[in-house]
């Protein structure tokens, strides 16, 4: 079997679920890079290959909701050196300006080598004559050469979901020049900001004396196109969603479940060092013990996805966030009242999408974040022109979403106005920023991100 259209990503896009009488089944993951692309699969006759999610398990091709999935095995070991290690010990806080420090280790490197190898031979056997083969995201940087070396006829892009860093520090890895000709095996390199793209061009000069101009790199016979797509959410999805009676029913019995504040903050992350979650609690701590909000005035709800628990760095950053949240409650909580609402899970699309409407401010804190979807999912729910974003300037979606309340998360008082400035203000005020970050998600929603980055590949 073999398609003329491939997405190649660490994961495939469903995640196996086990019913109370024990049989598996497959579901489709949540998020919007399988909206994007399924229709895409479709029309094209596309497979996906990915990782199924189970260690030391090797699996045959099947097809799920008219995908063909090609799941590629992972032995035990390789999670933790190429996955765990290489991929979000090394690349991970690297690339998010080593907010943690990175771990530099052979071992790991060489993991990581062996695993974008084999993805790079199934995507050669499995690509038709002259495809369109689509590779995501950091944990697959060397596949792009790979694949070329193996299939010159094929198109090859690339995309990284993350930040791409400036020179100064990708300076640090070991292996800088693999990972830039790994990228540079594709036609097109895609990023979320165009400052990733030219940190990335910028290298190419530096490290590898490459000739550029403007976005396009001459790389021997071949040119490679670096460019920014920022990519989006499905915001007719969303907002459709968010007028049904009954998700507006459960935003009011949230509202109600808290005990009717005047003020709802929410903050829905993974729990990543890079989210800045301490950050945003400390100023709302600072604001309680400066009287500026009382307890029961506003209520700070923190949704924390669990998120690679087997990295030491993740555990670490759990124990810190629930310290704090339980010392502010503890110092500042009335009974029945606790000012912070901590919840260490995950929530379905539904209930989600409720606690977005219910919340008049929502708090997007990264130190660091390729773009941050929550960020535009918040947008895309409030049709109702109400409710506030505080959002960090080092978030990719700071570059569309100019009518947030931007913020330096690492200066606490800069911080604490904009949170208060935002809880503050008047609904005409909040109506003239949502309407424009609204016509700004609207027009770049998912399908356009992916429309525009394979026109952009196939031109
Ligand atoms: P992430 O770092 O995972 O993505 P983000 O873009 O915010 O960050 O996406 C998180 C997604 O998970 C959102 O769709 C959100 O709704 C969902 N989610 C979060 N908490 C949840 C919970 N408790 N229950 C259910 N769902 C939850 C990486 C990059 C980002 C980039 C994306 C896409 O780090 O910068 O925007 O990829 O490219």
């Amino acid at each position: 079997m073999r398609s003329s259209f491939l997405i190649v990503a660490n994961r495939l896009p469903v995640d196996r679920t086990i019913t109370p009488d024990g049989t598996a089944s497959w579901r489709r993951s949540p998020g919007g890079l399988v909206t994007a692309i399924a229709p895409v699969m479709q029309r094209r006759d596309g497979a996906w290959l990915g990782w199924h999610g189970a260690p030391d398990e090797e699996l045959k091709p099947f097809e799920h909701d008219g995908m063909n999935l090609i799941p590629i095995p992972l032995s035990a070991g390789e999670v933790e050196l190429y996955y765990e290690g290489f991929s979000n010990a090394t690349l991970w806080p690297l690339y998010h300006d080593v907010v943690a420090t990175p771990v530099y280790s052979r071992v790991l490197w060489d993991a990581y080598r062996a695993v974008n190898e084999r993805f790079a031979r199934a995507a050669a056997d499995t690509a038709a004559e002259n495809a369109v083969v689509w590779v995501q995201d950091y944990q697959l940087q060397l596949v792009p050469a790979m694949l070329r070396a193996l299939r010159p006829d094929v198109r090859i892009g690339f995309f990284l979901h993350i930040p791409f860093p400036p020179a100064e520090l990708f300076w640090q890895l070991p292996w800088r020049r693999e990972i830039l000709e790994g990228l540079l095996g594709a036609d097109l390199v895609g990023f979320q900001r165009p400052g990733g793209a030219s940190n990335f061009i910028r290298l190419c000069r530096r490290q590898l004396g490459l000739q550029n101009q403007r976005q396009e790199i001459s790389y021997g016979e071949r040119t490679v196109r670096a460019e920014a797509f920022p990519i989006s959410v499905d915001f007719s999805e969303l907002d459709t969603l968010v007028r049904e009676p009954h998700i507006m029913a459960r935003a009011k019995e949230i509202r109600a479940e808290l005990g009717e504040p005047e003020h709802v903050l929410l903050g829905v992350d993974r729990l990543d060092y890079t989210k800045g979650i301490g950050q945003r609690l400390k100023a709302f701590g600072e604001l309680l013990a400066d009287k500026t909000v009382s307890p029961g005035e506003a209520v700070f709800v923190q949704i924390a996805t669990p998120s690679r628990e087997r990295v030491e760095e993740y555990r670490n950053l759990r124990d810190d966030i629930e310290l704090r949240v339980g010392r502010l409650n503890g110092q500042y909580g009335v009974l029945g009242v606790p000012p912070i609402n901590y919840f260490h899970q995950s929530y379905d699309r539904d209930e989600l999408a409720a606690l977005y409407c219910a919340a008049d401010v929502m708090v997007v804190t990264p130190l660091r974040d390729g773009m941050n979807l929550v960020a535009k999912e918040y947008v895309a729910c409030r049709h109702d022109l109400r409710g506030a974003l505080v959002l960090s300037e080092f978030a990719g979606a700071a570059d569309e979403l100019k009518h947030a309340y931007l913020v330096n998360p690492w200066d606490v008082d800069g911080l604490k106005r904009q949170m208060v400035a935002a809880m503050r203000a008047t609904p005409h005020e909040l109506s003239r920023r949502m309407r424009s970050m609204r016509r700004r998600v609207a027009t770049y929603d998912v399908d356009r991100w992916a429309g525009d980055f394979l026109a952009a590949l196939e031109r």
